[in-house]
């Protein structure tokens, strides 16, 4: 299925927890940077919150996945504007009782700044492994490992997996500043992160948890970025923190 954002078509698959009323909490499952919604730690987090009663919305973001746009042009308010769309479509299904964000790295950074804009909306969050560096970075001039001149932005930077990235996407990311939207998101947080992450360094999920009011930290010993070491662990996690969140409502 399709959820349109002005024109946009994102890719989107919405799956049913096996035993559920007739409402239930939805949470929606965003991918980071070159990912896509069928990696396999997108899957198994999505599955683990499906176990403890959670529909889920898995969705390619801009330039991303089976979604439209170019890799080349997307940019943290194209993905701020893709998850402001996800929310609203999500709150239109009348089976949807409470409404949570999920996000890996790119995709984390993105669900932190999208509960401080969706305060009211937003139950609850679970950024894993954040990469809200990348605006502090985009201002130092230090993105994916290259080094630019930040006041003259290169207008291509050299991406993984062989893409290419406007270089817009620096422009914007320079003018956010998720300490902001840390500061005024007062709902329950869970931030999972492995402690040998090489693209996002353990010490942003440590310093996001110790920042946010209400936040829960798990760190998972000797993992890499996408948990190629200890993904069940990870999954555990999630399971605990979703149970305690809805015996609570
Ligand atoms: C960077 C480090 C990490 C970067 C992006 C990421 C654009 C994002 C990682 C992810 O979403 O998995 O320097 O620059």
């Amino acid at each position: 299925m399709f959820i349109m954002d002005d024109g946009i078509r994102l890719n989107a698959q919405i799956e049913l927890p096996e035993k559920h009323g007739a409402k239930m909490p939805m949470v929606i499952v965003m991918h980071g940077f070159t990912g896509h919604m069928d990696e396999r730690h997108i899957l198994a987090v999505a599955e683990a919150l499906r176990e403890v009663g959670c529909a889920t919305l898995r969705v390619d973001m801009y330039g991303h996945g089976h979604s439209d746009g170019a890799f080349h042009d997307h940019n943290l308010y194209k993905w701020l504007n893709n998850a402001m769309a996800v929310i609203d479509y999500a709150r239109s299904l009348d089976y949807v009782s409470d409404l949570y964000l999920c996000g890996h790295s790119q995709g984390g950074m993105t669900v932190m700044l999208a509960a401080a804009m969706e305060q009211d909306v937003i139950k609850g969050i679970l950024p894993l492994s954040p990469a809200w560096m990348i605006p502090e970075s985009a201002r130092k001039g230090e993105l994916l490992g290259i080094h630019f001149d930040p006041k003259h932005v290169p207008d291509e930077l050299d991406a993984w997996k062989g893409l290419t990235l406007g270089g817009n996407y620096v422009r914007v990311a320079q003018t956010i500043h998720v300490e902001n939207a840390i500061a005024s998101y007062k709902g329950p947080v869970l931030i999972v992160h492995g402690d040998a992450d090489e693209a996002v360094p353990v010490r942003y999920g440590i310093e996001a948890a110790r920042l946010y009011d209400n936040a829960s930290l798990v760190l998972i010993p000797g993992d890499t970025h996408c948990y190629d070491v200890h993904l069940d662990m990870v999954t555990d996690a999630v399971k605990d923190w979703m149970t305690k969140q809805l015996s609570r409502a």
